[in-house]
């Protein structure tokens, strides 16, 4: 595999951009590789700057689940653009993808869209803070919920890759707010809320864990997460940032039949482009600023052109069929892995939620954080360098999720079996 000119790249991104990269995990440092500098992608394939084509499993980390490039997105893209890139006023797009994700989402009454899911998670905590007068939140260990300061304890994606869960410049003050509790454990949550009762605001949860590597919840543990947070008083968020529009067109609240007082989304509400959005149960919602007192505002906030990108996918998931296609896909993907797994003897147990999923290298069932972390990280990083050297980019991190769509063709399956075949074969 030729990679001169992305070395050459990363050479000048180096002196330029920490790491030479925008985003940590990107950076291929867990896997022990070198970025690709990606130049184009276009349906399932991603191509870099020396020419090499990959079959792509990150997907841009879930937005592109309709493969690279669908021809009306972009096209809906350039005729939007044409009228300009940006207002930093309202536009009627705004409330044309508010209609389209309150329908998706019957918990929420009312939505505000910002620029990324960092954002809709900060900002889903800081008005569940303003809404129940409390300062505590809590989160589960190896869940993700973005880069802002209270849930950057006991994270999971980047954070648990470099070892950082707990990152410096999070100030102890802030910190002490946030309490934490393991996952598919109800009753550590329990035990924080008795010794809490009072002091939680709300409960922060993914719909799907997909940064500790894909983690499915127990049977009644969401529900039964609900049930305490009505008890204490505090409100349930659900981050559904990458399982939203993956797991179903209506995300893990649908299909665990679950009613969270605030959902955050991202990911493939924005098709591609920088959208994330919060939204919740009226009473909640119009405490925002200008209707209430709690402040959250963004220039880049509801932009035109990231608005129809998004309009456009989710008009596109709504086609009969769409959904059904991505799971035989996934099925097809997954099952052919576990099928090599059982032939090499290489101990693996695979996550699957709706379109995404993770292979671990552990016989354990992994049921939480810890769980995860029994995977073998140098069998992974083996996995991943063959799979690279044969024409398949996975997201390069144990704990992190694989992404498939719907340009992924069965060929594009058979050519990535193969791919496996040949990786299990020297693990
Ligand atoms: N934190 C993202 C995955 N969960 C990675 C984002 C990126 O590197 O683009």
């Amino acid at each position: 595999m030729k990679s001169k000119k992305s070395a050459q790249i990363l050479k000048r991104a180096l002196k330029l951009i920490p790491g030479g990269v925008n985003s940590p995990v990107r950076a291929f440092k867990a896997v022990g590789g070198k970025p690709l500098f990606i130049s184009k992608a276009k349906g399932s394939k991603i191509y870099d700057a020396d020419g090499n084509c990959f079959i792509d499993y990150i997907g841009s980390w879930g937005p592109m689940i309709l493969g690279h490039a669908h021809p009306r997105v972009i096209s809906a893209i350039k005729k939007t653009a044409d009228k300009s890139t940006s207002f930093g006023a309202p536009s009627e797009l705004e409330v044309t993808l508010a209609e389209l994700t309150l329908k998706a989402f019957p918990s929420m009454d009312m939505v505000r869209f910002v620029s990324s899911g960092t954002e809709a998670t900060m900002s889903a905590i800081r008005l569940a803070r303003a809404y129940t007068k409390r300062d505590g939140i809590l989160k589960f260990d190896g869940c993700y919920h973005g880069h802002a300061d209270s849930l950057l304890v006991k994270a999971g994606s980047g954070a648990a890759t470099f070892g950082v869960p707990d990152s410096p410049g999070v100030p102890a003050d802030l910190a002490k707010h946030t309490f934490n509790a393991a996952y598919n454990d109800i009753s550590s949550v329990k035990a924080v809320f008795e010794a809490n009762p009072s002091d939680i605001a709300a409960v922060i949860v993914e719909g799907v864990p997909g940064n500790m590597g894909v983690v499915l919840p127990k049977e009644g543990f969401l529900e039964s997460l609900k049930k305490l947070c009505e008890t204490y008083g505090a409100l349930l968020i659900m981050d559904e940032v990458m399982s939203g529009f993956r797991l179903c067109y209506g995300g893990a609240q649908k299909i665990h039949k679950i009613n969270p007082d605030i959902t955050c989304l991202g990911k493939v509400i924005g098709g591609g482009l920088p959208v994330g959005a919060f939204g919740g149960k009226r009473q909640i919602m119009e405490m925002l600023s200008p209707s209430g007192p709690v402040y959250q505002a963004g220039t880049l906030s509801g932009n035109p052109v990231a608005m129809v990108a998004g309009i456009e996918t989710l008009k596109l998931l709504q086609k009969k069929g769409t959904y059904e296609k991505l799971y035989v896909t996934t099925d097809s993907l997954y099952k052919g892995i576990l099928g090599i797994a059982k032939r090499h003897s290489v101990p693996c147990h695979i996550s699957v939620a709706g379109a995404m999923f993770t292979v671990f290298f552990t016989e354990n069932i992994v049921h939480n954080y810890s769980d995860a972390r029994t995977s073998d990280l140098a069998k992974f990083s083996k996995y991943f360098t063959t799979m690279l050297k044969n024409g398949v980019y996975l997201p390069p991190s144990q704990f992190e999720a694989v992404f498939v769509s719907l340009a992924h063709s069965k060929d594009d399956i058979s050519k990535t079996l193969e791919a496996v075949e040949k990786s299990f074969k020297s693990l």
